[in-house]
């Protein structure tokens, strides 16, 4: 079997897996490289080594790699690296794909009916010394912060029970703690969610078991300095449906959002809301703050699905006009016996995408400001050259300022696609907003991809400096900013 990717229409062009690894030393630079940057900018990427098994699979379920930029005294080096899954060396000896559709492990080969389907392809984070590449179809993956290397698939000292692990635990800026929950917790089409607190040093401080009420992606959750929230969604599976070898979810438009609530410091038992069926297409979370006894959820949010991928429940077909979210602010209030919320659009009109950020440093606690990548039909773009601006083409970053509604719009080129923004402050103390807003850009006229870093006071006034690859990279999930 040859490895041919022609037929496969996710992989072309900027998307065509790249399937190698790579150092560079030095990074061609334009522009200066601000001198108080210092640090790591790590990124997970999907990145197939073989053509899938099913031509309907989503690029989800490609093998994961971890890129690094090391930034220090104005000078980039670059690093790439596959994760050495236990998927990826199965594979890799058998020179073809055995792992089939997304999360159903009865369309794959019988030989690694018993192996993880682990890739790691969806968010990296620095926790006690290790970088953790996280899917949430299972636990997190150990990498070596400093070479890459693959370490192991990481259970936290055995500590960590659950089948699987969030793609976006917290880490609390106070504390310290790293907050995370598991669902389909006791293995596929389980109702189980798992909630999990360890402290700053990686010891098991809480734990909580509860079901809940569908069995629906959990893609991310919040927290505030007494809460955690995690919200489910419209994207369903059931056992009936792997069973019949279909990929895992799907997407039902009548399933309302149920969101659950639980004190941090187990002083009371999980609480269950439950919204309405167009509030229930949400990845991210913006962030969250408890006022008293309100939970506030900032979120992109919107009311269709906006998962090529994934087919809708009814049949129908994909639907770009329903991929855009727009953002919400949500209040529950724990001191009445409502089990609804009350929904707030904020900056009205706009049409976004969920991947969103903040200054990490304000997680949990009031904040001013969210950078969120976009589509900006007031930005140009050169469609022949710059492909088309699509579900997985953005060309804006904006910073939305939550206090007075106004948005502030970053540009990088006329042929550029750019990936999640990533803030970083100027220094530890300095003010919230006070820092730049890094990522990857895609220069479809070139094929090649570069580092572009934005004051995030400036946004109007694009790139301060572009540390050019001398080759495209592969498609980013998420990213992930260590400093130092
Ligand atoms: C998402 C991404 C995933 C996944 C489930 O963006 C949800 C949402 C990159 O993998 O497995
Ligand atoms: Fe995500």
């Amino acid at each position: 079997m040859s490895v041919d990717f022609s037929t496969d229409p996710t992989a072309q062009g900027f998307f065509a897996p790249m399937r190698f690894e790579a150092d560079i030393e030095d990074c061609e630079t334009q522009g200066e490289i601000p001198p108080e940057l210092n640090g790591s900018f790590y990124r997970t990427c999907l990145d197939r080594r073989y053509p899938p098994r099913y031509a309907d699979d989503t690029p989800y379920n490609a093998d994961g790699a971890v890129d690094m930029f090391r930034i220090a005294n104005g000078n980039v080096d670059f690093r790439t690296r596959y994760l050495r899954t236990a998927r990826y060396t199965a594979e890799r000896a058998a020179h073809r794909a055995l792992f089939g559709r997304y999360r159903n492990r009865l369309t794959s080969d019988p030989s690694v009916a018993q192996l993880s389907h682990n890739t790691g392809n969806t968010t990296p984070l620095l926790f006690n010394g290790r970088l953790l590449c996280l899917k949430e179809d299972s636990p997190p993956m150990a990498v070596d912060p400093n070479t890459l290397e693959t370490l192991c698939e990481w259970d936290f000292d055995g500590q960590m029970t659950a089948r699987t692990f969030t793609a976006h635990p917290k880490l609390d800026p106070r504390t310290g703690e790293l907050i995370a929950f598991s669902y389909e917790a006791r293995g596929d089409a389980t109702y189980d969610i798992a909630v999990f607190i360890f402290d700053a040093q990686g010891k098991l401080k809480r734990q909580w078991w509860f079901k809940s009420p569908v069995l629906s992606m959990m893609h991310d959750m919040a927290i505030t300095d007494r809460h955690i929230i995690i919200p489910t969604t419209g994207m369903v599976t059931s056992r009936e449906r792997l069973d019949a070898g279909l990929i895992h979810w799907t997407y039902d438009s009548s399933v309302p959002c149920h969101v659950a609530i639980l004190p941090r410091d187990g002083s009371g038992e999980v609480r269950w809301f439950q919204g309405t069926p167009d509030q229930a297409m949400l990845l991210h979370t913006t962030n969250a703050r408890t006022e008293g006894d309100r939970v506030i959820l900032d979120a992109p949010v919107a009311s269709a699905n906006f998962h090529p991928y994934f087919p809708n429940a009814d049949g129908s077909g994909f639907d770009v006009a329903g991929v855009s979210p727009n953002i919400r602010r949500w209040t529950f209030d724990l001191s009445s016996t409502r089990t609804d919320w009350d929904e707030e659009i904020l900056f009205d009109g706009i049409r976004a995408t969920s991947m969103v950020r903040i200054d990490d440093r304000f997680l949990g606690q009031p904040f001013r400001y969210s950078y969120i990548l976009a589509v900006d039909p007031k930005m140009p773009f050169d469609r022949a050259r710059g492909g088309n601006l699509s579900v997985r083409v953005a060309n804006a970053w904006w910073r939305f300022d939550h206090a007075n509604g106004t948005i502030d719009r970053a540009y990088v080129g006329s042929t550029h696609g750019l990936a999640e923004p990533q803030f970083v402050p100027r220094h530890r103390d300095a003010p919230e907003g006070d820092g730049w807003v890094i990522g990857v850009a895609n220069d479809f006229s070139q094929m090649r991809s570069e580092l572009v870093i934005v004051d995030a006071q400036q946004m109007q006034r694009g790139p301060v400096a572009r540390v050019k690859l001398p080759f495209r990279l592969h498609t980013q999930v998420h990213g992930w900013w260590v400093a130092g």
